[in-house]
């Protein structure tokens, strides 16, 4: 018997859940039950106390499954140097798969007892081009014109909160949890676009937030299963498995209320901000360096990857002389002591982060990351050296294989558009990704040429050691 309500009373005391999904009234719908959700807001939410989280499944059932199988009852399994602890999480009072049962998710959204709807649906899942631009297909003009089912994100949004207001439901907060700059105002154009679409503007009561997540959450592995197991004394088909830091800046604007995920360490702002651009151009920034520079190199894991001679030295430059100058860090931090614990929290050896999960989805990543980085440094005069390095890494990864000839494959949704070893040139005219701006500094060019040679010629782990161009 696996974990489930009824072996729920085996598990050890300190890890079971202080509320089971049953006594928990629906007052959150989630949108994407995957692993990062369900080792953040859900954890933070759980401490919060009170409100239950109806869990949905956009596309694939397998998780879905798992959950319903466990009475929704998962594990986090969270893993550093000194070892690991699980913790059982009961706050998904409801599951749905949107793909087979879209109305139950529209109904759900359109339920007065839901005031609060978050997202964490990826970057691609919101269907923005860099500038914030909705991508109407066919497909999604039927989904939000009603002609067909809301199988989309923004589908399913638009539906659920025309259906809320018909039925007076009342104010509801509409809190994207995916790392994108300024998402709530992202989200807001989204939903106002797709509204627009439908011929509707943003009903009466509805915010659209701004947050910065945080946590290491890397993909469930054999490893999770077993240490979930062990510590739990009953298989868990769903564990998740992170680091110990996690960290959620909100920014205070709730209308029909919220949980008080302060209790659980959540800060609440009324400008996220500063949180957000030093999460965004420091940790994700050198986390996407290390993910190519490592994959180039052959090396598995994000902790391995800073393990590669001269990796710190050249992350700690990257941080200090290119992003540092970039960023406004919040009041009391500074963004080399972020930067130094970023360092700190991916040589974390047991989280077994795979180089190859954080590089895919580069374009959708990168604008927010890296080029925006790049394009305020250059337009203050600065060199941003080693931010070109990474630019010319990325570019080395889109060609499709390691400094070794081993493949390297390239999930990305303009994935057809990069394919084919690309010239600099070529890669930067990709305007959802780059702006003209970018491609009309020549001597930057040049720089980013430069490095691309080098990890061409000498190979990634060579360039890191060297240093310097
Ligand atoms: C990672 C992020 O996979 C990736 O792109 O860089 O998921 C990162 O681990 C989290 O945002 C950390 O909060």
């Amino acid at each position: 018997m696996g974990l489930s309500l009824s072996t729920l009373d085996t598990v050890p005391r300190e890890s079971r859940p202080p509320a089971l999904p049953g006594d928990l009234t629906p007052g959150i719908v989630h949108i994407g039950l995957g692993a990062f959700h369900r080792a953040h807001q859900a954890v933070y939410t759980q401490a919060a106390g009170g409100w239950g989280i109806v869990g949905v499944a956009p596309r694939s059932r397998d998780v879905l499954d798992r959950l319903r199988a466990q009475d929704g009852l998962y594990s986090v399994v969270t893993v550093d140097g000194d070892g690991s602890r699980a913790d059982v999480i009961g706050v998904h009072c409801g599951l749905l798969h949107g793909g087979s049962d879209p109305d139950a998710v529209v109904a759900a959204i359109a339920d007065p007892r839901t005031r609060v709807v978050t997202l964490t649906v990826t970057e691609k899942g919101y269907r923005l081009d860099a500038a914030g631009n909705l991508t109407v297909d066919e497909g999604l003009r039927a989904e939000l014109t009603g002609a067909a089912p809301p199988l989309s994100t923004p589908g399913a949004l638009v539906r659920g909160l025309l259906a809320r207001e018909a039925a007076g439901a009342g104010p509801l907060a509409v809190l994207c949890s995916d790392n994108m700059r300024g998402n709530g105002a992202r989200l807001r154009g989204m939903v106002t676009q797709a509204l627009g679409v439908a011929g509707r503007g943003v009903p009466a009561g509805i915010s659209f937030p701004s947050a910065m997540v945080d946590r290491i959450v890397p993909a469930t592995t054999s490893r999770t299963l077993d240490l979930a197991h062990t510590a739990l004394g009953v298989p868990d088909a769903a564990p998740v498995t992170a680091e110990p830091f996690m960290q959620w800046v909100i920014e205070d604007d709730f209308p029909g209320g919220r949980p008080r995920w302060e209790r659980a360490g959540a800060i609440l702002t009324d400008d996220v901000a500063p949180w957000e651009s030093m999460k965004l151009r420091v940790l994700l920034g050198v986390h996407s360096g290390l993910a190519y520079l490592g994959a180039l190199a052959g090396v598995e894991t994000i902790d391995r990857a800073l393990s590669l001679p001269g990796m710190v030295d050249l992350m700690e430059r990257l941080i200090r002389d290119d992003i540092a100058p970039t960023v406004t860090p919040p009041p009391g931090v500074t963004v080399v002591g972020y930067g130094a614990q970023a360092l700190h929290r991916f040589a974390n050896p047991a989280l077994g982060h795979r180089t190859l999960q954080v590089a895919m989805d580069g374009t959708q990543k990168l604008p927010y990351r890296l080029v925006e980085t790049i394009v305020d440094g250059r337009r203050a005069g600065l060199p941003m050296e080693l931010a070109a390095l990474v630019l010319a890494a990325w570019m080395r990864f889109t060609r499709g294989t390691a400094d070794d000839g081993s493949p390297l494959p390239l999930n990305d949704p303009l994935a057809d558009r990069l394919r084919g070893g690309s010239t600099v040139d070529e890669l930067l005219a990709i305007e959802e990704v780059f702006p003209p701006v970018l491609r009309e500094d020549r001597e930057y060019v040049a720089r980013v040429e430069h490095w691309l040679g080098a990890l061409e010629s000498g190979g990634a782990a060579d360039t890191v050691k060297a240093g310097h161009g």
